[in-house]
């Protein structure tokens, strides 16, 4: 049996990916995937992409990691790029749209956000047609290991929010954020279970682990760093409610 970790949306939070690190180590994870998002947001996001590259089999890029890789006039976004330099902007340019693979006879795709682009949304309360949409092969997916074949499970990031629904023969999951979550102040990933790369239908688990970690740690590092759009950011990581909402 194989376990596979899907970590997303970790957002240069070094206490809560080193926590969730720990965890894999403890669950014994064969491997682990990142579904983007490593940057932006939070303080450190340059020592982020050095412990995924160093720990992840497996990283898809998200919006933030492509906005980050480009040219941009927004101050913020220029901070979070000296800190990263440029050999870690080309590592972001070089991150792929999707991965495909087969789990005890189940196709699974992993991806950021949609299979339209990693800038198109979905969220857990989407009508049912945008949820189903999830599954469709498009320009950027191609077919399911070159076939037209479409997955059974997709499991993406990108909303900070976790969930597993079942939609029919369908499975459509969300590893939830580990560095910013929007539901509450710990980090979350995923951890697949069943036979890796095998076409045969076997059992096969999908589970939501929550992590604690230490949230006032992050908030002084990102003090120390002085960096931009700080009070979003604290309030963010003490309380998991988005920086544009009113409450
Ligand atoms: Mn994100």
């Amino acid at each position: 049996m194989d376990r596979i970790a899907i970590l997303s949306d970790i957002h240069g939070n070094m206490p809560a990916l080193k926590a969730v690190l720990k965890d894999c180590k403890e669950k014994q994870v064969s491997e682990i995937y990142c579904l983007g998002d490593l940057v932006g947001k939070g303080p450190d996001s340059e020592l982020v992409v050095d412990l995924i590259r160093e720990n992840c089999n497996i990283v898809i890029r998200g919006n933030w990691d492509e906005n980050m890789a480009a040219y941009s006039e927004w101050e913020t976004m220029k901070w979070h790029q000296s800190v990263l330099g440029e050999e870690r902007l080309t590592y972001l340019r070089s991150l792929r749209f999707q991965h495909d693979f087969y789990l005890s006879g189940q196709r699974v795709r992993l991806l950021h956000a949609s299979p339209e682009s990693v800038h198109v949304r979905v969220y857990q309360n989407d009508p049912l047609e945008k949820r189903q949409a999830m599954f469709l092969n498009t320009k950027e997916t191609g077919g399911f290991l070159n076939t037209d074949n479409q997955p059974d499970i997709v499991g993406y990031g990108d909303i900070h929010w976790s969930f597993i629904q079942y939609l029919r023969e369908k499975t459509l999951f969300n590893t939830g954020s580990v560095g910013n979550s929007l539901e509450r102040p710990d980090a979350s990933y995923a951890i697949l279970e069943g036979h890796l790369h095998s076409e045969k239908k076997e059992s096969y688990s999908i589970t939501i682990i929550r992590v604690p970690y230490d949230n006032e740690l992050a908030v002084q590092l990102a003090k120390e760093k002085k960096m931009p759009d700080l009070e979003p950011y604290i309030k963010e990581v003490r309380t998991a409610r988005y920086r544009g909402w009113k409450d």
